[in-house]
């Protein structure tokens, strides 16, 4: 296989699914992952028919570990040679005052947006290692630099992938892998009916009186960092809609 290979966590919707789309039309080769095997096949089959390229979907369920491992190992020799790994696929769910917050919920997020994270990259490096390349993409939030009322245990699942990618970087340098965190603001994705757990008024507000990200804007963002030359890294990026300057100030006027 001639083309570069991108693994892509969480592509059944939002910025994952856009990811990979960015990817496919700048011809790399795909490994796409999420729950929903429908959807994956999905969008695989878009994938191949519209760019002409190749793409395995693997079903699973990140909080595995298990599964993370067992998804890297059953890959053929070839596809192994992973390029670029993003670690997307992540949630909130809640938005609760830290002592009405529900413990359950806190565990999702914890086991997803870190523990997940941590088995994915720990799965996909060593064929980096071996061979002296790979870029990691690990997709922070806002919530990851400053802490907002009700966001308890979601942010700090971010600053822990802030903190991670930070310490990935420093513990990979030797091995020349490059690590890049992007911290999105706010995105009109699934993002917000998962976290309000249907309810799709409540997450429809989180979206009004302004123009917010698109998963587009955010997937042109991650493409561009791995465009760079060899010796160059982006390590930490900050991207938010222009009605929006971090976590707590947004600006609604329409
Ligand atoms: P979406 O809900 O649209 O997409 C989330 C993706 O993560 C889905 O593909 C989902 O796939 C996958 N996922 C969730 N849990 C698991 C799991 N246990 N195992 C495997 N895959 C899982 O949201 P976004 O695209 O907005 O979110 C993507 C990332 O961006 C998340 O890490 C989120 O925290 C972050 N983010 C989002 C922002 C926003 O405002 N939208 C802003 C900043 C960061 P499936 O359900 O099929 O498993
Ligand atoms: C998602 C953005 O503001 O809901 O990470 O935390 S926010």
């Amino acid at each position: 296989m001639s083309s570069p290979i991108a693994l892509i966590t969480g592509a059944t919707s939002g910025f994952g699914k856009a990811i990979a789309i960015k990817f496919a039309s700048n011809r790399y080769n795909l490994v796409i992952t999420g729950r929903r095997a429908e959807r994956l096949q999905e969008l695989k089959d878009t994938l191949t028919s519209t760019y002409g390229v190749e793409v395995i979907a693997l079903s699973f369920d990140v909080r595995s570990k298990k599964a993370a491992f067992d998804a890297i190992d059953q890959l053929p020799a070839a596809w192994k040679a992973i390029d670029v790994l993003v670690n997307n696929a992540g949630l909130a769910l809640g938005r609760d005052y830290f002592d009405e917050a529900s413990i359950e919920d806190w565990d999702t997020m914890i086991d997803t947006n870190v523990k997940g994270l941590l088995y994915m990259s720990k799965a996909v490096i060593p064929s980096m290692i071996e061979r002296r390349q790979g870029h990691i993409i690990n997709i922070g939030s806002t919530a990851g630099k400053e802490v907002y009322e009700k966001g308890n245990t979601y942010c700090a699942t971010k600053y822990a992938v802030n903190a991670l990618s930070q310490a990935m970087r420093i513990d990979l340098l030797r091995h020349r892998i490059k690590v890049t965190v992007i911290h999105p603001g706010a995105a009109d994705t699934e993002f917000s009916n998962v976290r309000f757990k249907g309810d799709g008024d409540q997450a429809k507000k989180v979206y009004e009186g302004y123009d917010p990200l698109t998963a587009g804007d955010v997937a042109d963002v991650v493409y561009y960092t791995t465009t760079l030359p060899a010796h160059v890294c982006i390590n930490d990026l900050v991207m938010t809609c222009t009605a929006q300057a971090n976590s707590m100030y947004l600006f609604k006027d329409h």
